[in-house]
C-alpha cells in the first residue's frame, strides 16, 4: 500500500512523477475535498511561501511529515509540529546561489533601468523618441544586507565582485572579514545606498523594514527583498515610493502573495517578480529531489536528509 500524501503546491513534472510512483498523491484544494481524505494523509509536500495552513494541519490526525520545497519555515507552525511529533524538512543549500543571483538581478535592473530600456527597444521607440533617463552606476554603491545567513553571504560575495562596499546587520556580529557589522538597522540603512533583505520571515522579523528604515535609506536609496514580504511594512513602502522619499524597490516577495498592491504594480520605481528567486530548472530539480529524498527516508524508517523538526 502506497502512503497517502497531500501536495499543496505544484512541483516540477519530473518530481511529481516520482511522487506519484511512490505515493497516492492528493492534490485536494477545497475544505470539502480535504474532509474526504483527511484521515488518510500521512505526509505533505508544500512550498516555503505556501507552507501548511494551521487549519489544514489540524484536520490531519495521521500527519507524520511535512516536506517543504524551500528553506522558509515561517508558513508552518513548527511548535505545533514539535508538539504533535510531526517531522518538518526543508531544502537548504541548493537554492542559495539562485536567490542571491535574483537579488543582484533586481539590483542591476533597478539601478540601470533595464525594464524601461527594454520596453523602449521593443516598442520601436529607438530612433524616434528620446531614450529613457540615464541609470546609476552600481560599482561604488554601498550595500547593506539585513540577515547575513547563507543567502546574505552569497549576496555579499557577488556585491564585492561588483565593487560594492558591504555592511550588514544580523542578530549578532558574525565577524566576517571584509564586511562591517552594524548592529542597528536604521543606522545600516542610513549608511547604505542599497538595502537587501535576506532575513528569515516569521514573527521575529515582521515589519523590521518600517518607515523609519525606508526614510533612512532615502530618496536615492533602493530596497531589494528576496526573503519574505512580511519583513517589510508594505503600506509604508508604497507610501515612501509614492512620495519619493525612497528611490526604488526590487521585490521578489510580497506581504499577501499573490496580491500585489497597485502602488507597487504601477510605480515606475519598482521592478517586480512573482516569488521566483529559486525558480531555475537546476535548483527546482535539486530542491524537488530533496523533498522526494526526505519523504522516502521517512517512510522507509531511515534518518531524514535535511530535518528542521
Ligand atoms: C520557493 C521559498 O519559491 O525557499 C523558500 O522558502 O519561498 C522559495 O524558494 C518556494 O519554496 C517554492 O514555492
Amino acid at each position: 500500500m502506497k502512503p497517502d500524501i497531500l501536495l499543496l503546491e505544484p512541483m516540477m513534472p519530473e518530481i511529481e512523477k516520482q511522487l506519484d510512483a511512490a505515493y497516492t498523491v492528493h492534490r485536494a484544494a477545497t475544505p470539502g475535498q480535504l474532509e474526504k481524505i483527511a484521515g488518510l494523509i500521512r505526509g505533505i509536500a508544500t512550498g516555503g511561501g505556501t507552507g501548511v495552513p494551521r487549519a489544514v494541519m489540524d484536520r490531519l490526525p495521521h500527519l507524520e511529515i511535512i516536506a517543504i520545497n524551500g528553506i522558509g519555515t515561517d508558513a508552518v507552525d513548527l511548535n505545533e509540529a514539535r508538539r504533535r511529533g510531526i517531522h518538518v524538512t526543508t531544502t537548504p543549500g541548493v537554492l542559495t546561489d539562485d536567490v542571491a543571483d535574483m537579488a543582484m538581478g533586481l539590483l542591476l535592473s533597478l539601478l540601470r533601468g533595464l525594464p524601461a530600456a527594454d520596453r523602449y527597444v521593443r516598442d520601436g521607440a529607438w530612433g524616434s523618441s528620446p531614450p529613457p533617463p540615464l541609470g546609476h552606476r552600481v560599482s561604488g554603491r554601498r550595500l547593506g544586507i539585513l540577515g547575513m545567513g547563507h543567502v546574505g553571504q552569497a549576496v555579499a560575495t557577488r556585491a564585492r565582485a561588483f565593487g560594492m562596499p558591504v555592511s550588514y546587520t544580523d542578530r549578532r556580529d558574525k565577524a566576517l572579514p571584509g564586511y562591517a557589522f552594524v548592529p542597528d538597522l536604521p543606522a545600516l540603512a542610513h549608511h547604505s545606498d542599497v538595502l537587501v533583505v535576506a532575513a528569515s520571515g516569521g514573527a521575529g522579523s515582521r515589519h523590521l523594514v518600517n518607515r523609519q528604515v525606508l526614510d533612512a535609506l532615502g530618496p536615492d536609496g533602493v530596497l531589494i527583498n528576496v526573503a519574505r514580504g512580511s519583513v517589510v511594512d508594505e503600506a509604508a513602502l508604497v507610501a515612501a515610493l509614492t512620495d519619493g522619499t525612497l528611490g526604488g524597490a526590487g521585490l521578489d516577495v510580497f506581504e499577501h502573495e499573490p496580491d500585489v498592491p497597485d502602488g507597487l504594480r504601477t510605480s515606475p520605481r519598482t521592478v517586480l517578480q512573482p516569488h521566483r528567486a529559486s525558480a531555475t530548472v537546476e535548483t527546482r530539480l535539486a530542491m524537488g529531489n530533496l523533498v522526494v529524498g526526505n519523504l522516502a527516508a521517512h517512510f522507509a524508517g531511515q534518518p531524514l536528509l535535511t530535518p528542521v523538526v
